[in-house]
């Protein structure tokens, strides 16, 4: 499956890795995790990362490098299928484009699409390429993959989570994963967001049929000083393992006035209604943004009757 993308590696001097915006550890982790790659394993390329950055700064920074450099070179971008999540638009100057990703979700500009929505991260994926391949890694390598493979598994706990993710879990640990540096950087948090998770464990709602959720304006990041990052997707999992509780959406104001939305479900599918409002991602956990806060309602009512069918399903 990864032949054709190392085919096109040799072919290329200058290779721009992108990947979603707002990146998490397996956007950033795949990121500098193929950058080494392709540094380890093939002479004579310049590899560069580009992309917006948050609070994960534990590998390093971007690159900033000129437009002329995208003309003729490989695009590879990681986690990510949709043009309009690729951080860094700069990608579509490229000369051919790879995507490498598992999510659910369909390419509107790959060249080159490989897709494996089986998979529960990104760096799982590169770990096969490694293993498929016989590629050379080292500990820096390790790290970065190990680092997607355990926040994008939830900690190895989420339903996606196979044999195939705890065997590259044991390779990467075998070949110097610094597993005790990513857990200090996942694991410690600042007073401010324990503080948020008390809020939002103590203000959460429910509509009828036990979808848990939280409306949050703008204004709740200045509240407790987080991004609107931390309280989005950082937040969304407080309404999470609630017995009676199978779906539970966190709706978030940006400094735009846009409705970030997160929804997560516990078993049943509900991507169809994050596409309904042109979002997408992973089946149980997926997300989209809406224009005004009265469209959160009609998420909400859909969300409600999905969650009346399941109680009456048993
Ligand atoms: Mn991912």
């Amino acid at each position: 499956m990864y032949k054709t993308v190392l085919q096109k590696i040799e072919q290329y001097d200058n290779i721009i890795i992108h990947r979603h915006i707002q990146p998490d550890l397996d956007a950033l982790g795949s990121q500098f995790g193929l950058k080494a790659l392709i540094e380890k394993n093939f002479k004579g390329k310049s590899v560069y990362i580009v992309g917006d950055m948050n609070d994960f700064t534990l590998f390093g920074d971007m690159d900033t490098i000129d437009d002329k450099l995208f003309h003729d070179a490989l695009i590879i971008v990681l986690d990510v299928a949709g043009k309009g999540r690729v951080s860094d638009n700069r990608f579509m100057l490229g000369k051919e484009k790879i995507v490498i990703d598992h999510h659910q979700n369909d390419t509107d500009f790959a060249d080159i699409f490989i897709s494996d929505p089986s998979q529960i991260a990104t760096c799982q994926m590169l770990t096969q390429m490694v293993l498929e391949e016989n590629l050379k890694i080292d500990e820096d390598i390790a790290t970065y993959l190990f680092s997607g493979l355990v926040t994008d598994s939830g900690r190895f706990m989420y339903a996606q989570t196979t044999y195939e993710t705890f065997a590259a879990a044991a390779f990467l640990t075998k070949n110097g994963a610094r597993i005790q540096n990513i857990y200090d950087a996942i694991y410690v948090e600042d007073y401010s967001s324990k503080k948020l998770k008390g809020y939002f464990i103590n203000n959460f709602k429910r509509t009828e049929n036990n979808v848990a959720y939280m409306k949050n304006s703008a204004s709740l990041k200045n509240q407790y000083n987080v991004s609107t990052f931390t309280i989005s997707r950082g937040m969304v999992n407080q309404m999470a393992g609630i017995k009676g509780i199978p779906i539970w959406a966190n709706f978030t104001e940006t400094d735009d006035g846009e409705i970030q939305c997160e929804l997560r479900s516990k078993k049943v599918p509900i991507v169809d209604i994050a596409k309904k409002y042109g979002g997408g991602g992973h089946a149980l956990a997926c997300g989209c943004t809406l224009d005004t806060w009265d469209e959160i309602d009609l998420v909400l009512k859909d969300l409600d009757a999905l969650a009346e069918r399941i109680q009456n399903n048993g």
